[in-house]
C-alpha cells in the first residue's frame, strides 16, 4: 500500500492550446477523488493548489518577444511562466517525498510533469511510465505548435534549448528507463526523436497485440531496472475519446475504459509486491470540453485503481 497520498493541485494551462485544463484539479476533486482514495484504503491529504496566475493576466505577444530576447527561445509559449510554476512544483514534490508521503500531482496540462519529474528525481534514479496518445518529446526546435505540453520529456532529458529553464534537465532520469504506453499520435520530426532514442515505446498496436496487462508488466520491468522507483504520468488522452471526451487533444483509437483500469491495477499490483511507485501525475482533464464531468470521474477512479482499489 502507498503511504499517505498528498494531493498537489497544479491548475496550469499555459502549455496547451485550449483553455480549461486549469480546472482539472477542481474537476477531479469534485468527481470524488478523496472518496475514491478512501475506498482504495489509502489515506490522503489535500495540499490545495499551487498558485498559478491566470493566462489572461499575461500578454502572450509581450511574452513571446521577451522570451526570444531574454531566453533565446521563440517557439515555447509561456515558457517563463511554466518555468516558474514547474520549479515550485518540483520543490513541493521533493518535500512530499522527504516527508514520507506520496505526491499525486493533478494537472493542468502535461507541462506539469516538468516539475513533478524534476522533484521526484532529485534524490533518486527515476524510471518513468508515460501513458499518453502523444510522445511529448518535441523540443522548441521541432514543435509544430509551440505548446510546451508537447515538450516535457525533452526538457527533462536536457534535449533542445529551453533557455533559463535548462535547469529542468533531470540527470537522474535516463532515457532507457522511460517507457511509453498507448502512443498513437506523433509528429513527423518527433517520430525520428522517438525512434533514435533509447526509450521503449508501446504503441496502441502493441496494446492490441499483447494486451494491456502484459504491456504494463513489461513497462514496469524496464522502468524499475536500475532505478530506485517509478513515476507514472497519466495523460487522460491515452483513453479513447468516447470514454474520456474532456481532454484538449483527443485522438481516436485509444485504450478502453477497462484497459485503463487494467493498466493502473497492474501498477498497483506491482507496487504491492515491491513498493516501486514513487510519484504520479494525472493530467489534461479539461472539464469545459466534457458533458458531465465524466473524464474527471474516470481520472478519480483510475487513480484509486493505481492505489489498490479492486472490484472484490
Ligand atoms: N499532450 N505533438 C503535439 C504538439 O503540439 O507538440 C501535441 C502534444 C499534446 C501534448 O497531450 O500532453
Ligand atoms: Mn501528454
Ligand atoms: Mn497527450
Ligand atoms: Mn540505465
Amino acid at each position: 500500500m502507498v503511504s499517505t497520498v498528498r494531493i498537489l493541485g497544479t491548475p496550469m494551462d499555459y502549455g496547451a492550446n485550449r483553455r480549461g485544463v486549469d480546472m482539472g484539479p477542481s474537476a477531479i476533486r469534485y468527481a470524488g477523488l478523496a472518496d475514491e482514495l478512501e475506498q482504495a484504503g489509502v489515506e490522503s491529504v489535500d495540499a490545495g493548489d499551487l498558485a498559478v496566475p491566470r493566462a489572461e493576466e499575461i500578454d502572450l505577444d509581450r511574452n513571446v518577444e521577451e522570451d526570444a530576447d531574454i531566453w533565446g527561445v521563440d517557439n515555447a509559449k509561456y515558457l517563463p511562466e511554466i518555468a516558474d510554476v514547474s520549479s515550485r512544483l518540483a520543490d513541493r514534490v521533493d518535500e512530499t517525498i522527504a516527508d514520507g508521503e506520496f505526491p499525486l500531482v493533478l494537472g493542468g496540462d502535461h507541462s506539469v510533469a516538468i516539475g513533478s519529474l524534476h522533484g521526484a528525481a532529485r534524490e533518486a534514479d527515476l524510471g518513468v511510465v508515460w501513458f499518453d496518445a502523444h510522445a511529448d518529446l518535441n523540443t522548441p526546435e521541432t514543435s509544430p505548435s509551440g505548446n510546451v505540453h508537447g515538450m516535457p520529456l525533452a526538457a527533462t532529458l536536457g534535449r533542445g534549448s529551453f533557455g533559463e529553464m535548462g535547469w529542468a534537465h533531470a540527470p537522474r532520469v535516463q532515457e532507457d528507463s522511460i517507457v511509453y504506453v498507448g502512443l498513437r499520435s506523433i509528429d513527423d520530426r518527433e517520430r525520428e526523436l522517438v525512434r533514435d532514442s533509447e526509450m521503449t515505446a508501446f504503441t496502441m498496436a502493441d496494446v492490441d497485440e499483447r494486451g494491456m496487462t502484459s504491456v504494463v508488466e513489461e513497462a514496469l520491468e524496464i522502468a524499475t531496472d536500475g532505478t530506485d522507483g517509478v513515476h507514472v504520468s497519466f495523460d487522460l488522452d491515452v483513453v479513447e475519446p468516447k470514454s474520456a471526451p474532456g481532454v484538449g487533444t483527443p485522438v481516436r483509437g485509444g485504450i478502453t475504459y477497462r484497459e485503463a483500469h487494467a493498466a493502473l491495477e497492474t501498477v498497483s499490483e506491482r507496487h504491492e509486491r515491491d513498493g516501486v511507485l514513487r510519484s504520479m501525475d494525472v493530467v489534461e482533464v479539461n472539464p469545459i470540453l466534457d458533458e458531465a464531468n465524466e473524464t474527471a470521474e474516470l481520472a478519480a477512479e483510475l487513480t484509486a485503481s493505481a492505489f489498490g482499489k479492486r472490484i472484490l
